[in-house]
């Protein structure tokens, strides 16, 4: 199976003895989100043996299509789909998925932050408080749940199945701080602590040291997934400040949530759909406001997965990328939705910004100026034919051929995969 050879040449490349073979791949979206890293998990996880979610929430939805059938992800890593990974998870809330067998299969770090109810309520008032300057939160709590963790009054999967006295006390602060906060927030303590009772011995089984579990894993030579959620420009740090989320969505992340060493990665593979979505708040260099605009949205049925707002579209960005690079040092590349421009005849490229006249050569860090940019094109030939049932790079129509090719130059990283539909069986392996 194609995904399968992916993989041992994968650890191939880097790795030339058996000893380095249990180095981690890591998957990243390098864009804004929504790039198709479920997909991209799912034809890696073929070959894993563990899957692990590191940062964010349940504010994550990523899409895994098995003949015809949609599958969402939220909290659970995607590759669980596969019967033969074990998924890490990082942090719980009370969603659950149906999945079958994955009782078997699923591990909580019991360092992972519980997202309460009163975080996810926090988020709303202060996305309503915020008024016309709202950041377009997904609402489920993850901005407030990071700041209590920074605070260091969050309540870890360790306090929840420790002494519950104890968790039930730090909860109560908990409660009073978000209180003297939000006077209007409602929080019944007694339901919501005999709930969570319930939920600990529901989850007990679940729950792991997972630095231990993972780094012996990584010994015994387990070939290990991590699924990054959000995006690089979504990062906390290294985002579109402040329309970002809470998380490290970039490598960093990787090391933070899961308490791995950088010897212990090895592949790192940057999610580039084939244009540009973002869905939220925030500047946005090559959003279309036009009728092109409309077609990638309806096309590419860009849709939240989690919220079913409508994602904003523009013009594949290479500028970003090149700065996303920088970033997460991608090693290769798996390029989504190409099928979706099958039907432009023409197609831009942003290959740089000009600000205020000039061309930079950097990123800007302030929200302000790359709300002022100007995007310098380079318009390319569409190829007015349908990819979606090519299956080789050589079949390809030349133009989409040209585009990839100019991704793989600007962005000095060789593109591996190229999904040209949502199913599972629709990629392009180079
Ligand atoms: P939050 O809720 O605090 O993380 O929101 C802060 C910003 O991060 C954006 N964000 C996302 N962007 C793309 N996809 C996400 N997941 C869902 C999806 C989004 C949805 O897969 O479609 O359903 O709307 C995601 N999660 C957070 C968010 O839009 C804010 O700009
Ligand atoms: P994620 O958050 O990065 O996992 O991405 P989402 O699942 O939020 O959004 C990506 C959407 O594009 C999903 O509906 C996928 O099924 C779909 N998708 C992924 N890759 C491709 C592709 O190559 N072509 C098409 N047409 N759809 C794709
Ligand atoms: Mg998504």
């Amino acid at each position: 199976m194609a995904t399968c050879e992916r993989i041992h040449q994968l650890n191939g490349v880097v790795n030339s003895s058996s000893s380095l073979s249990s180095k981690a791949t890591v998957i990243l979206g390098a864009q804004w989100g929504d790039e198709g890293k479920g997909k991209a998990v799912d034809q890696l996880a073929a070959e894993a043996d563990i899957v692990c979610r590191c940062q964010g929430g349940n504010n994550a939805g990523h899409t895994v299509v098995i003949d015809g059938t949609k599958f969402f992800f939220h909290l659970l890593p995607s590759g669980i789909i596969n019967s033969k990974c074990t998924a890490v998870l990082e942090l719980e809330t009370n969603e659950k998925k149906g999945l079958k067998d994955w009782h078997d299969r699923l591990v909580i770090s019991d360092r992972a932050h519980i997202v309460f109810d009163l975080h996810q309520q926090a988020d709303g008032m202060q996305e309503l408080e915020k008024g016309s300057k709202s950041l377009g939160t997904t609402k489920k709590g993850i901005g407030p749940t990071y700041s209590s963790k920074a605070t260091r009054n969050g309540l870890r999967i360790c306090d929840l199945l420790g002494d519950y006295d104890e968790f039930s006390k730090k909860f109560n602060i908990l409660v009073e701080q978000y209180q003297r906060m939000f006077p209007l927030l409602k929080v019944d303590v007694d339901a919501e602590l005999k709930l969570y009772k319930e939920f600990a011995e529901r989850i007990r089984p679940y729950v792991t040291e997972t630095v231990t579990f993972l780094h012996k894993a990584l010994k015994e030579g387990k070939k290990v997934l991590v699924e990054g959620a959000n995006a690089a420009m979504l990062d906390i740090d290294f985002g579109t400040y402040p329309y970002v989320t809470s998380s490290n969505c970039s490598v960093g992340g990787v090391f933070t949530g899961l308490g791995v060493a950088p010897k212990s990665i090895g592949e790192v593979i940057g999610v580039v759909k084939a244009y540009t979505t973002r869905v939220g708040d925030g500047p946005f260099p090559t959003e279309l406001n036009d009728d092109i605009g409309c077609i990638l949205q309806t096309r590419g049925h860009e849709y939240g997965v989690t919220t079913k707002r409508k994602r904003r579209c523009g013009w594949l960005d290479l500028a970003l990328l090149k700065f996303t690079s920088i970033v997460n040092g991608y090693t290769s590349i798996f390029v989504t939705k190409l099928d979706i421009l099958d039907t432009l005849s023409e197609i831009k490229v942003c290959t740089g910004y000009r600000l205020d006249g000039k061309k930079i050569d950097y990123f800007p860090s302030h929200a302000a100026d790359l709300a002022k940019v100007e995007p310098i094109y380079e318009i390319v030939e569409g190829w007015m034919t349908s990819t979606e049932g090519v299956r080789s790079f050589d079949k390809l129509p030349v133009n989409a051929q040209k585009y990839i090719k100019m991704i793989e130059k600007n962005l000095e990283t060789p593109v591996k995969w190229v999904g040209v539909g949502a199913g599972r069986e629709s990629v392009v392996s180079l």
